[in-house]
């Protein structure tokens, strides 16, 4: 059976986080493990508040859970502070853990600030150099290289910017931008991957993608056939979500 890890913030809708991850390794036929980093109070209406897992847990928690249990692949999700950050990278040293997935979280859908604000340069300084692939969305990538993203050019620059930063492969994943869901794929040449726009808001998508292409990593994968399949994942999975009341839509999967 192979595994993945998720490292990742709790979210009590089950909609992102840790809670989506698993669903979506479960889904893909991968055993999941997961380490939680952070905890949110949340509904489908928005974020209220966040917590931090203290640095000494989180080492724990990886120190106890890999001393065991090694996974295929990893992937990082909400890491609040900049010492929650260190911690998971010296761990990911440490283990010699392959197959790294990050997804840069800054803020949730509905637009709170979900870590530290100094959380993201030392995620592009200390997480970006072990990466197998990075994923931030646009909003994402902008924070991240200072470039404000307004079309596909700047999405292409900021991809350029993002692999300098150490990984071996960068997806900015596009959705809003144009007429169809364009994610920029990057390792030294450019791939595009379209998918269907969707109407509406949902809730966890960065989460879910991320979480398709770390399991796929982990059954064997190369990074861009798991980055194409992880987008038809998410197609099949656009189809399978429901409104629970609040505005935001959640994914069954
Ligand atoms: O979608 C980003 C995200 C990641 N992780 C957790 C979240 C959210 C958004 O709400 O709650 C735990």
């Amino acid at each position: 059976m192979k595994k993945a890890l998720t490292v990742a913030g709790f979210d009590p809708t089950g909609g992102a986080g840790i809670q989506a991850d698993l669903k979506v390794f479960h889904a893909l036929d991968i055993y999941g493990l997961s380490v939680v980093s952070a905890l949110t109070a949340q509904n489908t209406d928005g974020v209220k508040a966040v917590m931090s897992v203290p640095d000494r847990f989180l080492k724990k928690q990886l120190t106890v859970l890999l001393s065991d249990l090694v996974p295929e692949a990893t992937k990082t999700g909400m890491l609040y502070s900049e010492s929650n950050v260190a911690v998971v990278a010296e761990m990911i040293k440490k283990h010699s853990l392959k197959n790294i997935v990050a997804d840069p979280v800054i803020i949730s859908s509905s637009g709170k600030k979900l870590v530290e604000t100094n959380t993201p340069s030392a995620i592009r300084k200390k997480i970006f150099p072990l990466c197998t692939v990075i994923t931030p969305n646009i909003h994402e990538a902008s924070v991240l290289t200072g470039i404000d993203i307004k079309d596909r050019t700047d999405m292409e620059k900021a991809a350029v910017r993002l692999k300098a930063y150490g990984p071996e492969n960068v997806i900015i994943t596009g959705g809003h931008l144009e007429d169809v869901a364009l994610d920029i794929f990057y390792n030294g040449e450019f791939h595009y991957l379209k998918g269907r726009k969707k109407k509406g808001e949902y809730h966890g998508t960065g989460c879910t993608f991320s979480a398709a292409l770390t399991a796929l990593l982990a059954k064997g994968y190369s990074v861009l056939d798991a980055a194409r399949e992880a987008k038809k994942f998410m197609n099949t999975a656009f189809r399978k979500t429901f409104n629970a009341g609040g505005k935001m839509r959640l994914f069954r999967l």
